[in-house]
C-alpha cells in the first residue's frame, strides 16, 4: 500500500499530458536587458508589469548566469548547449559562427517542430535550424530598421524596432506557421542595447525622475587591477560618449561616436526627427547652462542613460505584453512555455560603468523567467545555479526529443515540474575570451559557488580574484592570497579545474 502511494505521488511530479502533448516554445531574448531594471527582481528603478507577469504565472531563476558575457558568444550558448570553446563562437570581432553544427533548433526540427528566429542574430553566418527568419543585420537600427529575409535581401522597415520585431513574431504566430505541428518561436529584441534610442512616445517618460547612484558608484578597484584596466566607464569622456550615449548634441561636435550617432538618428522621417530634436536640444541647452565637472558631470550622464534606458525597457515591456496577449487569444498559453531571458546582464552604474563582459555578478546574472505550460507545477522563486547553456537540453527534453551527451548544459525540466534535485551543480563555469577590444575587458575565467567567486585575469595579465560574496556581496574587497582564505583557494582551484576537465576547455593544460 505505502509503495503504491509513493508511485501515485512520483507519478503526479510528472506533467499529465506529458508523454502525449508537444509543448510550444516561445523564448523572448532581449539585448543587455538587466535584473535590476526588471521590477519582479530590483523595484529600485522602474517598473516592468509585463514581464512582471510571466514571473508572477510562473517562475523566477535568482541564480541564472551566463557562460561569457558578451552577445554572440550568449546567443552561441543558448543555440548550441555549449560552452563558447566548444561551440566555437568565443567573442563579437573575430570569427563566425558555424552553422553547419549541431544546434537545439535543427535538432527541434528533426522532432517535428516548426521554428522561427525574428530580430537579432549577431552571428555572422546565415541562420540553420529555422523554417522562418527575419533578422536584422549586426546590431541593428532603433529606428526604420533594416531586415535581412531568408532570400538574402536587406529590407528598411518603417517604425521602431520592438514594435517591428513583434509584429513579425505575432503574424507568424497567426498567419505564417504551419499550425499542424508543435512549433519554437525564437523572438530577439535588439533593445535595451547602446545607445538606448526610445521609442518618440517614450520620450518624455522617466525625465521627473532621479534614479539612486548604485553604492559602488564611486569605486576606486584597489586590488582588482583588471577592473581598474576597463574602459567602460561612465564618468570617462572616452567610454561614455556624452553625444553617442547621452544624446547631448550641438552641430560642429566632434567626439569619437558623433558620426555613429547622427547616422542612428538620421534614419527617422523629418517629423520624428523634429520631435526628437526638439526633446533633446532642450536637454542639451539646459546642460550648457550648467557647466558641469567632476562628480556632477559623472552623475548628470548617469540619470541620461538610466532615463534613455528606462524609457527603452518600457517599449519592450509593452510588447512582451502583447506576445502574452496574442498567445492567449490564440488559445495557446495552456500548451506554451513562454521563456524571457536576456543575452547577459548589465552594469547600471554599479562600479561606476555600464556594458557588461566581467564575471563580476551585475553581468555575469542574466533574468530568467518563465510561464510554464498547464500541468506543470513550478512556482515561484527558483534557487538552483542555471546557465544559458541549459537551454537548448530544456527545450529538447520538453519537445520529447533526446539530449545529446555532448552538450554541456543540463535540462531545466525537473525544477520546471517542481522537483529540486539534491544533485543539482554547486558551482557553474565562466571563461570571457574577447580582449583586446572595445571596453578593454582583460580574458579572465572563472568558478562561482554559492558563497565563493575565484576569478583568473590572463593574456597579457595574469591576476587571480576571490570574493567571499556573503559577507562582500559587491565585489570590492578582493581577498586572494589573503591569510586564512588557503583552503578555501585552493578547494576552488581543485573545482576550477574539475570544470574545465569536465567541459573539456584547453586551457586546463596551460594552468599550473
Ligand atoms: C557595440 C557597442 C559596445 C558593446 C558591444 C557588444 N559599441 O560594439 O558598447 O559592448 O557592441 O555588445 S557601439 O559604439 O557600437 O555602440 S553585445 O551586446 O552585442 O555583445
Ligand atoms: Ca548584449
Amino acid at each position: 500500500m505505502k509503495k503504491k502511494t509513493q508511485a501515485v505521488a512520483l507519478l503526479s511530479l510528472i506533467p499529465m499530458a506529458a508523454a502525449a502533448q508537444r509543448y510550444n516554445i516561445v523564448y523572448i531574448m532581449t539585448d543587455d536587458h538587466t535584473a535590476q531594471m526588471m521590477s519582479c527582481y530590483d523595484k529600485s528603478h522602474i517598473s516592468t508589469p509585463n514581464l512582471d507577469r510571466i514571473a508572477r504565472d510562473g517562475i523566477r531563476f535568482v541564480n541564472s548566469y551566463v557562460a561569457n558575457s558578451l552577445s554572440g558568444p550568449s546567443r552561441a550558448c543558448m543555440l548550441t548547449g555549449k560552452h563558447s570553446h566548444n561551440n566555437g563562437f568565443t567573442n563579437n570581432e573575430h570569427g563566425i559562427f558555424d552553422g553547419s553544427q549541431q544546434t537545439m533548433p535543427k535538432l527541434l526540427q528533426k522532432a517535428g517542430y516548426e521554428t522561427a528566429l525574428i530580430g537579432k542574430w549577431h552571428l555572422i553566418s546565415q541562420p540553420t535550424g529555422f523554417d522562418y527568419w527575419n533578422i536584422i543585420p549586426g546590431q541593428g537600427d532603433y529606428y526604420n530598421p533594416d531586415f535581412i529575409t531568408m532570400k538574402n535581401e536587406t529590407v528598411r522597415e518603417k517604425g521602431y524596432i520592438t514594435n517591428i520585431i513583434t509584429d513579425k513574431s505575432i503574424n507568424w504566430l497567426e498567419k505564417q506557421r504551419d499550425k499542424s505541428k508543435p512549433f519554437a518561436l525564437f523572438i530577439h529584441h535588439k533593445a535595451c542595447h547602446r545607445c538606448w534610442l526610445p521609442e518618440l512616445k517614450y520620450l518624455r517618460e522617466y525625465e521627473d525622475k532621479t534614479f539612486k547612484v548604485p553604492d559602488t558608484f564611486y569605486d576606486d578597484y584597489k586590488g582588482r587591477a583588471a577592473a581598474a584596466a576597463q574602459e567602460m566607464s561612465i564618468a570617462s569622456s572616452h567610454d561614455m560618449d556624452i553625444v553617442y550615449d547621452d544624446k547631448i548634441y550641438t552641430p560642429g561636435a566632434a567626439t569619437r561616436l558623433t558620426n555613429s550617432y547622427l547616422n542612428m538618428i538620421g534614419r527617422m522621417d523629418s517629423r520624428d526627427r523634429a520631435d526628437y530634436d526638439c526633446f533633446y536640444d532642450s536637454i542639451t541647452a539646459d546642460f550648457k547652462q550648467r557647466n558641469l565637472s567632476g562628480r556632477e558631470l559623472a552623475e548628470f550622464k548617469y540619470q541620461r542613460f538610466m532615463r534613455d534606458y528606462a524609457k527603452v525597457t518600457k517599449s519592450l515591456d509593452d510588447n512582451v505584453g502583447r506576445v502574452l496577449d496574442e498567445l492567449k487569444r490564440l488559445n495557446l498559453l495552456d500548451s506554451t512555455l513562454v521563456v524571457y531571458t536576456s543575452d547577459q546582464g548589465f552594469y547600471m552604474g554599479e562600479h561606476g560603468w555600464f556594458d557588461k563582459r566581467f564575471m563580476y555578478e551585475e553581468s555575469l546574472n542574466t533574468p530568467l523567467v518563465m510561464r510554464l505550460p498547464a500541468g506543470f507545477k513550478g512556482r515561484g522563486e527558483i534557487k538552483e545555479m542555471v546557465q544559458n547553456i541549459d537551454y537548448a537540453p530544456t527545450f529538447l527534453e520538453l519537445a520529447g526529443a533526446p539530449i545529446p551527451a555532448d552538450m554541456d548544459g543540463v535540462s531545466l525540466l525537473p525544477l520546471l515540474k517542481g522537483q529540486h534535485p539534491k544533485n543539482w551543480r554547486k558551482s557553474i563555469y565562466y571563461h570571457f575570451y574577447e580582449y583586446p577590444a572595445e571596453h578593454s575587458v582583460k580574458r579572465h575565467y572563472g568558478v562561482r559557488t554559492d558563497r565563493w567567486k575565484l576569478i583568473h585575469f590572463y593574456n597579457d595579465i595574469d591576476e587571480w580574484e576571490l570574493f567571499d560574496l556573503k559577507n562582500d556581496p559587491h565585489e570590492l574587497n578582493n581577498i586572494y592570497g589573503q591569510p586564512g582564505t588557503e583552503k578555501i583557494t585552493k578547494e576552488l582551484r581543485k573545482e576550477l579545474r574539475r570544470l574545465q576537465a569536465q567541459y573539456r576547455d584547453p586551457i586546463e593544460s596551460q594552468l599550473k
